[in-house]
């Protein structure tokens, strides 16, 4: 029996998914989109706990593509919840008619490079197979949870989740609960439940930096300034290092020689609002200046020592390593601490030793609790793609491919060997808002594949049968490889142990996972590949004369206003 086909075939239906599922669309291809979860919506589909929210603000945490949308659909606060992302992804799909094309209660188990076929052999938790030609993959960077290892877990009485996997119909009312983690999910969840719960042990690493969000209701002036404005505002987006929506500053700290307007910009972004405007809209150097840095951590720990009225629980919550993990802001974390009925446990000073049947013991004493919350994250980037096997032209895994020196790859989108396929925010992508990061991918994908299609329809016309195939050049990715981690030279991140460098999960390599040369510096490093004639891509190149001359440098050589 002739195996089943598709033109291409997209693993993951969340915003990276969606969108590409509408451009190939678009290009007339046969696909089909799958998906482990039961709708579409991806992070927003799964991480369903109280207060989970974007903290890129409404008006930019969307697409940018549906001019009409952005016009009339509607947000009512500054920042959307996750109800809001969800119906809102659901719309999308709606509104363009993708349903049809989407398969949902499916895992993709294994994808096989056929040599033969020159097409990708894929196998699904359904038990079919498939042959596809381009095999995109939008598995999402922030998906795989992340379930540390304590001792004792499974003899817990009570109730265990993890925020990315929310049961439904959890009622903590009157409940004693713990959580364990305070990142960015951390910090949601507890605002967001501490008025509700008889008890709420907050069992903390790392005390993290958090700002106000400055949430309010959307003014109806404020909505019209935007929608007269979106253009430009997707343009300055497009044209800034985190594309959150502000303008980030060019002021470097040490311009500031005043230690009170430093104090009173500092006062004003926190103000404002917004833990990306805190960290790059006051001071364009605070990722690498280390006096800027440890000026803003100590304006943070005096406001958490002004907030919080308890002197022990504000020490407990002060944290004193760099500023430098994804900025966070929150609807008022931490004055939650001056409720009677919510403490934190500092297990750098009191580590967690097991879980028993009744709660959390910590080397002090046992925490009797009803829930325990894991808000421990995600293996990051390369999490789901290590779950699946891909295997190569030559018979490599990806995951056997990264497992030497961490993930790397061309652009974030494609991996010598690999041929057609093409990945939405794989490692190295840009660290920015993700929704224009998307976007930029999602559009090169296409590109690519319509740059293919179009040498397919002319060699069928010339009866000519070699294979055109997307593939990146080794040097290619190696040359992005040196870029990304130039431009995360110096940073503090970097110092910094936290997802975004790897170092959140036990064994995990420390690797360049992200591209810190911004946004700007990642769509023109894009559209000059683009220009180039598609350099770094066999086959795909217009003008081979030109490779030697740009030397598959995709850089723009661009400085950029604020260093990440
Ligand atoms: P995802 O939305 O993660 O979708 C990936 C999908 O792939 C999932 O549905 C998954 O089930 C599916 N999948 C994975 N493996 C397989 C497989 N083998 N087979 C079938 N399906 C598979 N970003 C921002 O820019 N701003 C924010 O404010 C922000 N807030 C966030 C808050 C939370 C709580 C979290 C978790 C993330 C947040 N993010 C934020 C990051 C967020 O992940 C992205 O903004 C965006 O939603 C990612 O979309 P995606 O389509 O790339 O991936
Ligand atoms: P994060 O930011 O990785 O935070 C996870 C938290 O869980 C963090 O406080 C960790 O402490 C803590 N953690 C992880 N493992 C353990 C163990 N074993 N014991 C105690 N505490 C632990 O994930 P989030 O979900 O909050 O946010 C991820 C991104 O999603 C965020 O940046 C947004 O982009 C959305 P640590 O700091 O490692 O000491």
């Amino acid at each position: 029996m002739a195996q089943k086909q598709f033109d291409a075939f997209v693993v993951g239906a969340g915003f990276g998914g969606i969108y590409q599922l509408h451009r190939l669309r678009q290009l007339n291809l046969s696909v089909r989109v799958i998906d482990i979860a039961s709708g579409p919506g991806g992070t927003w589909y799964w991480n369903r706990y109280p207060g989970a929210m974007s903290d890129t603000e409404s008006f930019v945490y969307r697409y940018s593509w549906d001019k009409e949308d952005l016009q009339t659909y509607p947000w009512t606060h500054h920042y959307v919840k996750q109800a809001d992302v969800l119906a809102y992804l659901e719309h999308v799909v709606e509104k363009h008619d993708l349903r049809k094309y989407m398969q949902f209660n499916t895992e993709l188990l294994s994808a096989d490079w056929n040599n033969t076929s020159n097409r990708w052999d894929v196998k699904l938790s359904d038990g079919e197979t498939y042959s596809v030609r381009y095999l995109v993959t939008a598995l999402g960077l922030l998906s795989k949870a992340n379930y540390p290892d304590i001792p004792g877990i499974s003899t817990f009485k009570g109730q265990i989740c993890h925020t990315a996997a929310w049961p439904k119909d959890l009622d903590l009312r009157n409940k004693r609960v713990g959580v364990i983690g305070c990142g960015s999910t951390g910090v949601q969840v507890i605002t967001d439940i501490a008025k509700d719960v008889q008890s709420l042990t907050c069992f903390q690493r790392h005390p993290q930096y958090t700002v106000p969000s400055g949430d309010r209701p959307v003014q109806p002036e404020y909505r019209s300034w935007v929608n007269q404005n979106y253009d430009e505002i997707f343009d300055q987006v497009k044209n800034s290092a985190v594309g959150f929506g502000f303008v980030e500053s060019t002021v470097p700290f040490n311009a500031v020689e005043s230690p009170q307007r430093r104090e009173e910009i500092f006062e004003d972004l926190w103000e404002q609002g917004n833990g990306f405007r805190f960290f790059f809209g006051g001071f364009s150097d605070l990722a690498t200046n280390r006096e800027g840095n440890a000026a803003a951590c100590s304006f943070i720990r005096k406001k958490i020592s002004q907030i919080v009225k308890d002197p022990e629980k504000a020490r407990k919550l002060s944290p004193h390593d760099h500023y430098a993990r994804r900025p966070l802001c929150d609807g008022g974390y931490f004055k939650q601490f001056n409720r009677p009925n919510v403490d934190v446990v500092l297990l750098t000073e009191d580590p967690i030793t097991s879980i028993t049947e009744h709660g959390v013991q910590t080397s002090r004493g046992l925490h009797e609790l009803d829930v325990i919350i894991f808000a421990t994250g995600f293996d990051a980037i390369e999490g789901n793609y290590n779950r699946v096997r891909i295997r190569g032209r030559n018979g490599m895994t990806l995951r056997e491919k990264w497992d030497p020196v961490g993930p790397t790859s061309y652009l974030g989108v494609a991996v010598p060997n690999f041929p057609n396929l093409l990945m939405i925010t794989g490692p190295q992508g840009p660290f920015s808002n993700l929704p224009p990061a998307i976007e930029a991918h999602v559009d090169l994908i296409s590109r690519l594949i319509d740059r293919a299609e179009s040498f397919r329809r002319q060699q069928q016309s010339d009866h000519v049968t070699s294979p055109i195939l997307i593939e990146a050049l080794p040097e290619a990715e190696e040359a992005w490889t040196q870029e990304c981690e130039q431009a995360a030279e110096g940073s503090l991140f970097k110092e910094t142990a936290s997802w975004i460098f790897g170092q959140n999960v036990p064994g995990k390599k420390f690797a360049i996972r992200f591209y810190f040369g911004g946004l700007k510096g990642f769509y023109q490093a894009v559209q000059r590949v683009i220009d180039a004639g598609y350099t770094g891509f066999t086959m795909l190149e217009e003008k081979p004369e030109d490779r030697e001359e740009v030397k598959y440098n995709a850089s723009s050589g661009q400085e950029l206003s604020a260093h990440i």
